[in-house]
């Protein structure tokens, strides 16, 4: 369980160009505007409020034991880096209606925000080095991640070459349909099991985009597709992570309060504020 106090390291990842919109890079300022940090500072935790990145120089790695707040998801490439450079023993929960496991090569849409996991595979892309702008993940000294390390939840729009990659690799994948089948619960204790059953102390990263939750909750969001997790589910993620005690670290994506109205914008934003919340224990007793 998590002994408090401990600190949490908060970054903002204001980033918009893993996809067409602008917008993710406002999320990090409306969640803190909300009160994010005051309100993790009650629950009990020191709050480590690190300044955004700057993606003008764009190459940059994550620290690791951390809050990242999105930003696209591209920026998993960064926090994923630095993650494993860390900690390269690293469990990662995906929690996302997307696998975001396309490479340049197989992408449809050229987005990268659709490829970080991709990027993170040696058996999708033998040398990152290529890529332009990530010249700077060295074989060798920028460690890779397993698809055995990697578990998904939530997936429901997943690409024809995704999902060859996902069958061949053997990832994890707990889509929509397993979740409606074996209840969140049943499927957040597998979930967490594929990633502990052999090494019970490896630390855990979660990462969450936003359009994993259904967009009657979340329609703030630059791909929102029908039929994800419930407002509990979504909750649930979080607190069962927690409680699994492994959380290191976690992000939240996706998050951008200019492609909805008013309510939806701010219903989304207060959305991520509570995830982020959960995974600083707040329900757990
Ligand atoms: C598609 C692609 C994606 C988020 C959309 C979609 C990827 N597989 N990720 N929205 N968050 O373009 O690669
Ligand atoms: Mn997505
Ligand atoms: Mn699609
Ligand atoms: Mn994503």
């Amino acid at each position: 369980h998590v002994a408090n106090p401990k600190t949490i390291s908060v970054i903002g990842a204001p980033m918009t160009f893993g996809q067409p919109f602008v917008g993710t890079d406002s999320s990090p300022a409306l969640l803190r505007e909300q009160g994010l940090l005051k309100d993790l500072s009650s629950l009990g935790w020191r709050v480590e409020d690190l300044p955004d990145l700057d993606f003008n120089n764009i190459c940059s790695e994550a620290d690791a034991s951390l809050s990242l707040l999105g930003g696209d998801h591209s920026i998993g490439i960064g926090s994923l880096a630095g993650i494993l450079r860390a900690k390269p023993e690293t469990g990662v929960i995906w929690v996302d209606a997307h696998a975001d496991l396309n490479t340049p090569d197989i992408s449809e849409s050229g987005n990268m925000h659709g490829m970080p996991l991709g990027i993170m595979m040696k058996e999708l892309v033998p040398d990152r080095r290529v890529i332009p702008g990530l010249e700077w993940m060295e074989e060798g000294t920028s460690p890779r991640l397993r698809p055995d390390s990697l578990v998904y939840v939530g997936l429901r729009d997943i690409d024809k070459a995704e999902r060859k990659c996902i069958r061949e690799l053997g990832i994890k994948a707990f889509t929509m349909y397993d979740i409606d089948h074996l209840g969140i619960g049943r499927v957040m204790d597998l979930a967490i099991d594929h990633l502990l059953a052999k090494d019970p102390n490896r630390p855990i990263h979660l990462s969450y985009d936003i359009d994993a939750v259904d967009p009657l909750h979340a329609p703030a969001t630059g791909t929102a597709v029908r039929g994800g997790l419930t407002w509990r589910e979504a909750h649930f993620v979080c607190e069962h992570v927690v409680k699994s005690g492994a959380l290191a670290s976690a992000e939240i994506v996706e998050l951008n309060a200019t492609l909805s109205d008013g309510q939806g914008a701010s219903e989304t934003i207060e959305l991520g504020h509570q995830l982020i919340a959960a995974l600083c224990g707040e329900c757990i007793f």
